[in-house]
């Protein structure tokens, strides 16, 4: 508040009895209501767990110039022995003040000072061990000759919160600054993260993400005292969107790593687009494709079929995610292979079940139904349709089901007993082949 003050700026001088000098002044200032403050001798009682709201003004020299800064003096009687904090912060909607925050014991012989918490934060924190039923002196200095400003002094017990700032998927331990003082942990949402509440170890929820607010109690001089912090458990990034080809403009999800292998024309130019629509965690994206590389939420790349008939490229396109907790590398990766058949399966890793969608060729061309018409003389044409499961590591032959038809687009194969790992299904049907890689969860 604004307001017209008068008191008394008094100056000590000698040892007891002192002399006073007493100046009268007036000045439109922002004093707070604990002045004259300036001489312990004139300090008066801050409790714990009690906020003062104060002010440090700007102050007559001896020649009546506003160009000292005002002191404030505070006791504190410990109401028990323990480990106490000295902080001072921001008031909320008025100027702001660099404070000095020293703490003297009864004979004025200094215990702790601190100018600034950080190199960002400009007002002050001290904690120490304090004897119960003992005298202590705080005194604020301001450390700007030229600006007053505000500042709310509080004595608490010392908490503050050690540990990361972020859960990457381990466990980390979280602690508070005071030696030897018991703490009790929550968490604020334990389908994010729990802690566990006297040893303070924090474990993220397995695929879980988001912010989580830790708290740690004390209890000093028969008071309870809380801290919080939040954390944010990011384990990895996460997308939403979806891709389309030139040969099938049907969007499919890119949430997650996938292959997917297609059939066209000998020659022909495929082209991929993928958009990104939503991202979790995720700072920035790097793709990178041949020689390509793009940080956009498009990405356009192409890929050409060989000229000769039923062999095919690969080719991966990476995308790189940079998340809270690393780079996080989703492959897409594409087979284009030139005349016969195509393969699509999903969901791919596959759990329970595996879908299957063979295709014709697209866009078929007469030159390439002649082609494929020479490539299949010779060729021992039997009437079924048959799908291999090979272990990648091994090619040993896994399982085989076999269909007694060669029309059919769509097929749904159980894989009950069937160990998690990387496959290779081969599909054969009116003697072509074509295979695709497969995980199995
Ligand atoms: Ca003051
Ligand atoms: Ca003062």
């Amino acid at each position: 508040m604004q307001r017209g003050v008068e008191y008394f700026y008094t100056l000590y001088k000698g040892t007891p009895p002192f002399a006073f000098q007493f100046e009268s002044f007036y000045r439109n200032e922002n004093v707070d209501n604990f002045e004259n403050d300036n001489f312990f001798q004139n300090a008066r009682n801050i409790g714990l767990n009690e906020t003062q709201l104060r002010s440090l003004h700007l102050v007559p020299d001896q020649n009546s110039n506003y160009s000292g800064c005002d002191i404030d003096w505070i006791n504190f009687i410990a109401p028990c022995t323990g480990t106490f904090s000295f902080e001072t912060f921001a008031v909320s909607g008025r100027s702001t003040v660099d404070t000095r925050l020293t703490v003297f014991d009864n004979n004025l012989q200094q215990l702790a000072e601190n100018d600034n918490i950080s190199s960002l934060n400009t007002y002050s924190r001290v904690s120490l061990t304090l004897t119960g039923g003992q005298l202590y002196r705080i005194r604020i200095n301001n450390m700007s000759t030229s600006n007053a400003g505000f500042y709310n002094l509080v004595v608490g017990a010392n908490l503050q919160i050690n540990g990361p700032d972020l859960l990457c998927g381990s466990s980390q331990t979280y602690s508070i600054e005071s030696p030897g003082v018991s703490v009790s942990w929550s968490s604020s949402n334990t389908n994010i993260a729990t802690i566990h509440p006297t040893t303070g170890v924090a474990t993220p929820v397995q695929g879980a993400s988001g912010t989580v607010t830790f708290t740690a109690s004390v209890t000093l001089c028969g008071q309870t005292f809380t801290q919080t912090k939040t954390v944010t458990v990011a384990q990895s990034g996460f997308i939403t969107g979806h891709y389309t080809m030139s040969v099938d403009p049907t969007q499919q999800s890119i949430a997650n790593s996938l292959y997917r292998s297609v059939m066209v024309r000998r020659g022909q130019t495929v082209g991929i687009n993928f958009t990104i629509t939503g991202s979790t965690n995720v700072s920035s994206r790097l793709w990178t494709f041949d020689n390509l590389m793009s940080t956009g939420t498009t990405f356009s790349a192409s890929i050409t079929a060989p000229q000769t008939g039923y062999s095919s490229v690969t080719k991966t396109i990476n995308l790189d995610l940079t998340t809270p907790c690393g780079i996080v590398r989703n492959t897409y990766t594409f087979q284009v292979m030139s005349g016969g058949w195509s393969m699509r399966i999903s969901p791919n890793p596959a759990t329970q079940t595996l879908n299957v969608l063979l295709d014709e060729p697209t866009p078929a061309s007469k030159q390439m139904a002649v082609n494929n018409a020479e490539e299949q003389k010779g060729k021992q044409i039997t009437n079924e349709t048959k799908l291999s499961l090979f272990d990648a590591n091994t090619n040993l032959l896994v399982r085989t089901w076999v269909f007694k038809e060669t029309s059919a687009k769509n097929y749904t194969l159980l894989l009950n007993g069937i160990r998690a790992g990387v496959y290779i299904l081969k599909a054969e049907r009116k003697g072509e082949t074509t295979t695709a890689k497969v995980i199995v969860q």
